[in-house]
């Protein structure tokens, strides 16, 4: 047992005092007549008039007698005894005339956090508050915490709560500790140790010495209390329970007797204040548990309100509460008196709520769970909603609406489209996933569980390698991975022939993917080059697990290709160069994206060229593998036509040299050429400038002067010229000249002659010229 809450005492206390001597006379007039429907034996043990300023109301009065005559016991009278109950009466609800209708005020969240779940389902404020779920309840203020086999009704009742009250004190009188026994007023003291204030001061035993005299009751009586306390007893029929049952209407406005317990509104933005007065409500017992039903009519709010507990439980931890009421009070026609209808389950039952089955749960494609049953409400035909949970957690809400002719086949009458199938995705590892039919229309009691089904994911990734294609230097490798515990891209581990090459990241979008997988987002394909030695190769792809859930990698797929070593290139030609030719192409070996060639000239090797020029041309054409594969050669050679043939050389385990052609080219020998730009006598001599290049060879050739047939000087066209440079690209610039040569006096013959190089041609003469 715990002590009843002392709610109303602390409110009350402090109040009623000096009320003054007109209302104490009015009292006891009230007294005189009322006394008159006192039980006889009852009516002798009063002191008449009362005097000790305190009043119990005729019904409560008659109970506790009652209760006392029968549970007197260990030398208490009957008188004694009744005097015990009055007293924590007084302190609970009320000195004068205390309401046996009495409910419970201060349970708030404050005060005990578990007061929260008093308050309609547990929300302290909003629409509903007013369905208040009060505790502590009556003229002793038994309160459900206690365990008490008392409800609403039978506390209210004080023929049923002096009883309880009798037995409780008269035990503990009975069975007080033996240092007690000689003391009247511990002992009295310990009987009353529910009422926890009787133990902490006098007040208690001052109220006792009040109320007796010579064995005689000192109290006032108040007609106007019978043992219901306004509480009114009906006939109610409630869907689910029964027809004809006995209810209790406990309005708190019909309260007979003290109000000061109505007083007061509650305020959630103050949590030491009242917790709310509550609306009118009905009060069943059936079945070992208490209902406390509010209908609409009384609360004005769009749903009724039922909460159950079993009768001894704390209603803090045990009341369950459900959006309906289902209950017509017969007696005045009010509350939900129209007709639900009842449906029969397939498995027997007949119910008013919401029925049907969690048929299946399969597991599709590695995370994505489809979910099959059916709900029907017997309110309507319509089809109703279901709502999916995930490890407790609501996720979903979908509508049965799917046509199930088989379950029409078994429950007839609410037509064919009551079925559900769904699909939730999950993380890796074991879920419980669980369908709630949820109540729809007027009736029923509330939502109801289909079951929950344990639905294991596979936390190993998945996926597939869908294509190994041989490449220029490697493979391809196409194909997607999942793994259920993430979003994220999954890397990839590229064996060959069980060899680790290569880790690759699967984030290349596949939108043909993503529906299939729609909670991971689209970037899960895989679309790589790898390099590879060449030969056959067993190509493997490895998904590498994420955590938490799965235990190994998993192997999307091997495939045997071919890998070519085959060296190849192109020798795209060739071109006269000053004293020789030029070769010009691109070549590689695929095993080492790298080559060596050899130029070879009328069958005779003459060079071996590095691939070191970049062609970014032939790197668009075979990515992956670097651009630097040209080669660009002069190759010195004598006038003629020649045959030049390029070959790739192989590298690495696999491939031959490969030809890449042979070309013919034609060197022809030239004279030089050149020009006499300034010429001008001066200075006893003449100056002379212009350039001179021999086609032969790109370096400075030599001019010889001669004057009137001698030879005067010789000197090297070496001097910078940009714009000759220009004019015969691969010569470069220094071919220009400038000088002096001194001369005669006129007429003087002075001529200018290009010496050859190379094959032997003429020299050529630039100028000759008189001065
Ligand atoms: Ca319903
Ligand atoms: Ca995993
Ligand atoms: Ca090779
Ligand atoms: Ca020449």
């Amino acid at each position: 047992m715990s002590f009843p809450r002392p709610d109303i005492n602390r409110r009350s206390s402090g109040s009623g005092h000096g009320r003054g001597a007109a209302l104490m006379l009015a009292l006891i007039a009230i007294i005189m007549l009322a006394s008159a429907c006192l039980p006889a034996d009852l009516a002798a043990k009063l002191v008449t008039p009362s005097t000790s300023g305190r009043v119990q109301g005729e019904g409560p009065l008659t109970s506790i007698w009652n209760a006392s005559k029968e549970k007197a016991a260990c030398g208490l009278t009957a008188t004694q005894l009744s005097a015990m109950l009055i007293v924590p009466t007084s302190f609970e609800s009320g000195t004068k005339s205390p309401s046996p209708m009495t409910l419970s005020r201060w349970d708030n969240v404050n005060v005990w956090s578990l007061n929260k779940n008093l308050f309609p389902f547990a929300a302290t404020d909003g629409p509903y508050t007013g369905a208040f779920y009060s505790p502590g309840i009556g003229l002793w203020q038994f309160d459900s915490a206690g365990g008490w086999n008392l409800t609403a009704a039978s506390a209210i009742d004080t023929d049923t709560s002096a009883m309880q009250a009798a037995t409780t004190i008269a035990y503990r009188w009975c069975n007080a500790p033996a240092d007690r026994l000689a003391d009247p007023v511990r002992r009295r003291a310990y009987a009353w140790a529910a009422w926890y204030y009787c133990n902490t001061d006098s007040r208690c035993e001052d109220a006792y010495d009040s109320l007796l005299t010579d064995d005689k009751l000192d109290i006032g009586i108040d007609s106007s209390i019978d043992h219901l306390g306004g509480m009114e007893k009906r006939v109610c029929n409630v869907l689910g329970l029964g027809e004809g049952l006995t209810c209790y209407y406990i309005d708190p406005a019909r309260a007979q007797g003290s109000r000061s317990w109505t007083f007061g509104t509650y305020d959630p933005a103050r949590p030491d204040y009242l917790t709310p007065l509550p609306k009118p409500f009905y009060d069943i017992e059936s079945g070992g548990n208490e209902y406390r039903i509010w209908v609409r009519d009384d609360t004005g709010f769009d749903i009724g309100i039922t909460a159950v507990k079993p009768v001894t439980s704390n209603a803090r931890t045990s009341v369950v509460w459900s959006r309906a009421s289902n209950l017509c009070d017969i007696t005045v026609q009010r509350g939900d008196c129209a007709k639900a209808r009842v449906a029969d389950t397939p498995w027997g039952p007949r119910t008013v709520d919401p029925f049907g089955s969690f048929d299946s749960s399969e597991v599709s494609v590695l995370n994505r769970v489809t979910l099959t049953g059916w709900t029907i409400d017997p309110d309507t035909n319509d089809p109703t909603p279901v709502d999916i949970s995930v490890d407790g957690t609501t996720v979903k809400r979908v509508t049965a609406n799917k046509v199930r002719t088989d379950v029409s086949a078994v429950v007839s009458g609410y037509g064919d489209e009551h079925g559900f199938e769904t699909t939730v995705d999950l993380t890796g590892g074991e879920h419980s996933v669980c369908a709630t039919a949820v109540n729809i229309g007027e009736f029923g009691t509330g939502d109801k569980s289909m079951g929950c089904r344990s639905v294991m994911i596979e936390g190993e990734p998945i996926g597939a390698l869908q294509s190994v294609v041989a490449a220029v230097g490697g493979v391809n490798l196409r194909g997607y991975a999942f793994d259920a515990d993430t979003d994220d891209p999954l890397q990839v581990q590229v064996y060959a022939d069980d060899k680790y090459i290569n880790s690759i990241t699967a984030d290349v979008a596949r939108s043909d993917l993503a529906k299939d997988h729609p909670t991971f987002g689209p970037n899960h394909g895989f679309s790589k080059f790898v390099r590879l030695r060449a030969g056959a190769r067993r190509v493997c792809a490895v998904a590498v697990n994420a955590a938490p859930s799965g235990s190994s990698n998993t192997t999307l797929g091997c495939t045997t290709v071919t890998v070519d070593g085959q060296p190849f290139g192109s020798f795209d030609s060739v071109s006269t160069a000053p004293g020789g030719f030029r070769v010009w192409g691109w070549a590689f070996d695929p095993e080492t994206a790298d080559a060596k060639v050899r130029v070879t000239v009328d069958g005779v090797l003459v060079k071996t060229a590095l691939t070191g020029v970049e062609r970014p041309d032939v790197a668009g054409v075979y990515p992956n593998l670097g651009v630097r594969h040209g080669f660009n050669a002069v190759i010195p050679s004598s006038p003629g036509t020649h045959s030049v043939c390029v070959t790739a050389v192989n590298e690495g385990a696999g491939g031959a040299d490969q030809p890449l052609g042979c070309r013919s080219v034609t060197v022809v020998a030239a004279s030089p050429i050149g020009n006499l730009e300034f010429a001008n006598r001066g200075f006893g001599g003449v100056i002379l400038g212009g350039w001179a290049i021999d086609p032969d060879t790109v370096a400075p050739i030599n001019l010889r002067v001669t004057v009137t047939g001698e030879p005067a000087k010789t000197f090297r066209a070496a001097d910078s010229r940009p714009d000759v440079g220009v004019a015969y690209p691969g010569y470069g610039e220094n071919h220009g000249f400038l000088v002096y040569v001194a001369i005669p006096a006129a007429p003087t013959t002075v001529c200018v002659q290009l010496i050859n190089v190379g094959a032997p041609m003429p020299n050529s003469t630039l100028s000759c010229r008189v001065y």
